[in-house]
């Protein structure tokens, strides 16, 4: 997953608001590990970020769906003063800055950057001097946090995809490969590379199996990946190069193909989508999750979609 993320500024004349409401968030998760208010701002900012006009006042904010009473106040505070008296205190906060910073890091979360700002390890240089307090993933994280933290133009990933799909066919052709995330969903640039994967002997029922393993083997002596973060029986979190361009992020996930469609749904998002859709399956009656839509059995994206009576929205339709 990528870290660092706001809704897009792409033409949207409340970005401002957005990118304050996005950095609250991001406090609200790092600093405060409150997924209740971070869950809320990125409501907010995901309400603000596909109005189509300028919102003059709290008042006006407060109409759009999940957008409440304090965050109106927090427009008005923005729109009369040209800031927030919150940010700017959070910003003078010195181990606010610090935890923020060391969640940059891939595989660094709120309660170990808490601690390790709680051993005072609070720059980046510090957490150099100190590898031995990191794991491997969090080692290889700093190591490649500029690459990183650089978003991945899309004709990159076409080009990824290529060599995922000459290799992994090469291993076996009845392989599927669909890769996910905003990529899917059509931006141009994304922050890192979701792979979804799956193969016909491996269903939900069926016993462990070393499919990942060999892909990921593959994928190392072809050249394309260059590390492992992690490596599961379903989940593979690693990087990969092609030829000077930057280290990217590249995660594949192994799922049985009884659960693909609702896989590739959850995994192409966006997240805020995602939590629309479930919401909507609930109040009809259903549970959606990455697995399945329980009670029923599906066999494609749309059926999702006809069962739970959600309006179908291609993946470039998802961008909420
Ligand atoms: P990006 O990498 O270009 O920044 O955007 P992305 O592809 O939309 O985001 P991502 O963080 O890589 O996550 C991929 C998908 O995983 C996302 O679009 C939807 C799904 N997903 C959820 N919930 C969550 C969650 O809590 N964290 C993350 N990281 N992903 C989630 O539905
Ligand atoms: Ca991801
Ligand atoms: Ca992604």
């Amino acid at each position: 997953m990528s870290k660092r993320k706001n809704p897009s500024n792409e033409g949207n004349p409340n970005h401002d608001f957005c990118e304050f409401l996005s950095e609250l968030a991001e406090y609200e998760k790092n600093v405060n590990r409150n997924i209740y208010k971070y869950n809320a701002y990125r409501k907010a900012a995901s309400a603000l970020s596909t109005h189509p006009i300028r919102i003059t006042s709290g008042k006006e904010a407060r109409t759009l769906h999940g957008v409440g009473d304090k965050i109106a106040k927090k427009i008005d505070e923005f729109l009369q003063t040209g800031k927030l008296q919150k940010l700017e205190n959070i910003h003078n906060d010195a181990s606010s800055v610090s935890i923020n910073l060391l969640t940059r890091v891939s595989g660094i979360g709120p309660a170990k950057a808490r601690q390790l700002v709680d051993d005072g390890i609070t720059t980046l240089d510090d957490l150099k001097k100190n590898i031995n307090k990191l794991n491997h993933h969090q080692t290889i994280g700093l190591r490649y946090l500029d690459d990183f933290e650089k978003k991945i133009p899309r004709s990159e990933i076409e080009s990824v995809e290529k060599i995922l799909q000459r290799e992994i066919f090469k291993l076996d052709p009845e392989y599927k490969i669909t890769i996910c995330g905003s990529y899917r969903r059509g931006k141009l640039e994304s922050g890192d590379i979701d792979t979804l994967i799956t193969h016909p002997s491996f269903t939900s029922k069926s016993p462990k199996n070393n499919l990942l393993d060999d892909v990921v083997r593959t994928l190392e002596s072809c050249g394309l990946v260059t590390e492992r973060l992690s490596l599961g029986p379903t989940k593979f979190m690693g990087a990969c190069k092609l030829e000077d361009l930057p280290t990217r992020r590249l995660d594949i996930r192994l799922t049985p193909c009884d659960q693909y469609y609702c896989s590739v749904l959850y995994f192409t998002g966006s997240d805020m989508f995602n939590k629309d859709m479930r919401a909507h399956a609930l109040d009809a009656g259903f549970t959606l999750n990455e697995y399945t839509l329980r009670p029923v059995d599906i066999n494609s994206e749309e059926d999702i979609f006809d069962f739970i009576g959600y309006p179908f929205k291609i993946p470039e339709e998802r961008n909420k």
